[in-house]
């Protein structure tokens, strides 16, 4: 083999006749504008090269191309650009055969779309994830998908932006051939038999009956709702049987080029990064010594069935334990129920002592500090040494929890949110005495479990529930002043909130929350402004949606409107009170309300509780329904400015008097012009 080695992104190498362009830029080779420069020379060298009868791409390191460099999409764009890239491979005389491990995504999917055929390991993974970052694929992604995979599923894939194992792409049509043993040789071994060329855009989209088209794009619509890229594509795919390759290109190019700079995507790529990082905690780094195979679990209500769910579907040996036997047969029927047919089937078993060979025990037992306490002093006889002894707890101290064992080391909090088998956010919760290893170790199970993991300190209510208790605090004191519940739901849902917080209350029941007021009532500051209505709700069994009636009635699970009770306890309330009346609209409303966010957000910063502002970024939109198009709160805030949100906080502090301060951290962020979304960032 003559190979040249250059110090470039993409090195140039021969085997015979065929030429090798292998693509070299750490760690996922992302199409730089170097590397896109790189790309273009070497293709050029081939196509200037005689005697050559085939080019084979190849990617370094163990995967293909990721696409884009999304850290370069704030800048200006440089040629050259891939859709010049794709149209001189397009004219080139010989074929170019792609050879794909690890990814091959967005543009550099493109790339491979723009090759004549494309050879994968059975573990890649390919796909078009543009639409997921609120942009459309730029270099012919649109056009070229649907000549090989038909309409219906080129609109299905690039709207969801679903990242496509390879056995799955080559049932779908989106690659040729899966490659079992060495992917090059492979790839070499298919050139040397001279495959003829394969244009795709000299092909046609596949004919396809409308109805299946709209089926198609009606089912993926409905889940990117708030996404103007999502639209954007479907269109764009469609374009593909209407018009010329030529202006379908053009017009594809136009709408990415539109959509690049826009604030959703601009939002979008915050979150990409942002979720990378809320992981990861300075001066912790590497995985853990330990390994974690087997699980136990305590408690299988709502929440120990959803971790005992998620763990098995890992590949973990799940033990899932209950206090008795009457207990334990209710929790096997609630896992078979919430698992449905997909499994696992888990039988849940009533003697702890099961627990003792266990790697990792999850304690998501009730609620209440005595019983936890008495838990884990029993789960520390029980346990081998080195176990992980982890608490489910959303509220309580785990510290105290760590104390009651003789290995505070190992203890720590595994936040998880419900249903804990679906949702991607967890908190891992670290104690005063928990080892690096520990926490590693949780990091690696939430991980391998595929949630995001955000890193909080001991208080109540973590990061998520505190900052989340503070604006909902905030939205009942906006009603208080004047604004009926329904009415704040929907402006909070306007602003893209998935659903107002008095529909969650009803959801998640009142009395959870009322449980939580009267164990705070004791520290309670006795002149702290106090919303009394959701008590006398309470008071009078209506819990929400499973009692039919709480701030909303309902009728069959469905909301029919209002609690007519509501207007009138308001009223009465304010009266009593003697308090002004606000009227806000609905932009003061979805203002306030995030100006109690980030406010919070910030003293949980100042206060060591959270890490980065990027965090709460990650918490909101994947924990708490913040829509993700705005990036979550302390992004929002600075995309509608830091100083409005500042005066906002500021107006809220003096409205409602003790307790409530302004962050410092808020004040001197905003004075030094710096983005709120970056505190923290390393
Ligand atoms: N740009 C820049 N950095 C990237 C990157 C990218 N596209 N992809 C990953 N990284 C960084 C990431 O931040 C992390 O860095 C490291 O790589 C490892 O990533 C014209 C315009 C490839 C499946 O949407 O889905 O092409 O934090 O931790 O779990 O139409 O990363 O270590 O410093 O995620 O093994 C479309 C995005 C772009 C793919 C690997 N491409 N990437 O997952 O590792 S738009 C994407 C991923 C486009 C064209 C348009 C995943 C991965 P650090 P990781 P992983």
């Amino acid at each position: 083999m003559d190979s040249a080695g250059t110090d470039k992104t993409v090195k140039f190498a021969r085997d015979g006749n065929i030429a090798i362009l292998t693509v070299d830029n750490p760690p996922v080779n992302a199409g730089s504008p170097q590397v896109k420069a790189d790309l273009t020379e070497a293709v050029a060298r081939c196509l200037d090269t005689a005697g050559l009868t085939a080019v084979v791409l190849v990617g370094a390191g163990g995967t293909f191309i990721a696409g884009a460099d999304l850290k370069e999409f704030e800048n200006r764009t440089v040629p050259p650009v891939l859709p010049d890239l794709l149209k001189r491979m397009d004219a080139a005389a010989i074929p170019f055969i792609c050879a794909i491990d690890g990814s091959a995504l967005g543009g550099g999917f493109e790339v491979a779309l723009g090759c004549d055929y494309r050879l994968a390991t059975a573990t890649a993974t390919v796909g078009l994830p543009e639409v997921t970052l609120g942009i459309v694929p730029g270099a012919g992604g649109t056009q070229r998908l649907p000549r090989l995979t038909g309409m219906p599923t080129a609109i299905e894939l690039i709207v969801s932006g679903h990242h496509v194992p390879a056995p799955e792409a080559l049932r779908l049509g989106m690659i040729d051939r899966v490659v079992e043993g060495d992917l090059l040789q492979a790839a070499l071994a298919f050139a040397r038999e001279l495959p003829p060329r394969r244009r795709l855009l000299q092909e046609t989209v596949p004919p396809a009956a409308e109805a299946e088209i709209a089926a198609a794009e009606q089912a993926v619509l409905r889940k990117a709702k708030r996404n103007p890229a999502a639209t954007e594509a479907a269109r764009l795919v469609r374009l593909s049987a209407q018009t010329s390759a030529e202006e379908a290109l053009a017009e594809e190019r136009a709408v990415f080029t539109r959509l690049r700079l826009s604030n959703e995507a601009r939002a979008l790529r915050h979150l990409f990064f942002a979720e990378r990082k809320s992981g990861r905690i300075s001066g912790v780094s590497g995985r853990s010594e330990r390994q974690i195979r087997k699980v136990g679990i305590i408690g299988s209500g709502t929440m120990g069935a959803g971790i005992a769910i998620a763990a098995a579907r890992a590949g973990y040996d799940v033990t899932v334990v209950e206090r008795d036997a009457d207990s334990a047969r209710q929790g096997t029927q609630r896992i078979a129920q919430i698992a449905g047919e997909q499994g696992p089937a888990l039988e849940v078993r009533s003697d702890m002592a099961l627990l003792a060979d266990v790697d990792l025990i999850v304690e998501a037992a009730f609620e209440d500090m005595g019983v936890k306490k008495e838990l884990f002093a029993r789960l520390d006889a029980i346990a081998r040494p080195g176990a992980i002894i982890a608490s489910n707890t959303s509220y309580l101290d785990v510290n105290v929890l760590a104390r009651c064992t003789s290995r505070p080391g190992d203890v720590l909090g595994l936040h998880f949110f419900s249903p804990a088998h679906i949702m991607k956010l967890i908190e891992i919760v670290r104690t005063d005495l928990v080892t690096p290893d520990t926490l590693k170790a949780g990091l690696g199970f939430a991980k391998t479990l595929g949630k995001i993991p955000i890193i909080a300190g001991v208080c109540d209510g973590f990061v998520g529930n505190r900052i989340f208790a503070v604006y909902r605090n905030q939205c009942s004191f906006m009603m208080e002043d004047g604004t009926l519940p329904d009415r704040i739901d929907q402006a909070l849902q306007k602003f893209g909130w998935a659903m107002g917080p008095f529909a969650v209350s009803d959801l998640v029941g009142l009395d959870i929350d009322w449980a939580g007021r009267k164990r705070r009532a004791p520290t309670r500051h006795p002149q702290a402004r106090y919303v009394a209505v959701a008590d006398r709700l309470c008071e009078e069994g209506n819990f929400g949606r499973k009692t039919g009636k709480g701030w909303y009635v309902y009728d069959n699970g469905k909301s029919t409107g209002l609690n007519p009770d509501v207007p009138g306890y308001l009223e009465a309330e304010r009266k009593a009170k003697d308090l002004p009346r606000i009227d806000r609209d609905d932009d003061a409303i979805a203002l306030r309300a995030l100006a109690s966010l980030v406010n919070e957000a910030c003293l949980t910063i100042e206060d060591g509780i959270a890490q980065r502002a990027s965090d709460i970024d990650v918490a909101f939109t994947r924990g708490y329904g913040f829509p993700r198009d705005r990036g979550g709160p302390m992004f929002a805030a600075d995309l509608i400015g830091a100083d409005k949100v500042l005066a906002d906080v500021e107006q809220l502090v003096a409205e409602n008097g003790v307790g409530w301060r302004v962050s410092n951290l808020l004040r001197e962020t905003v004075a030094a012009g710096k983005r709120l979304a970056d505190i923290g960032a390393a």
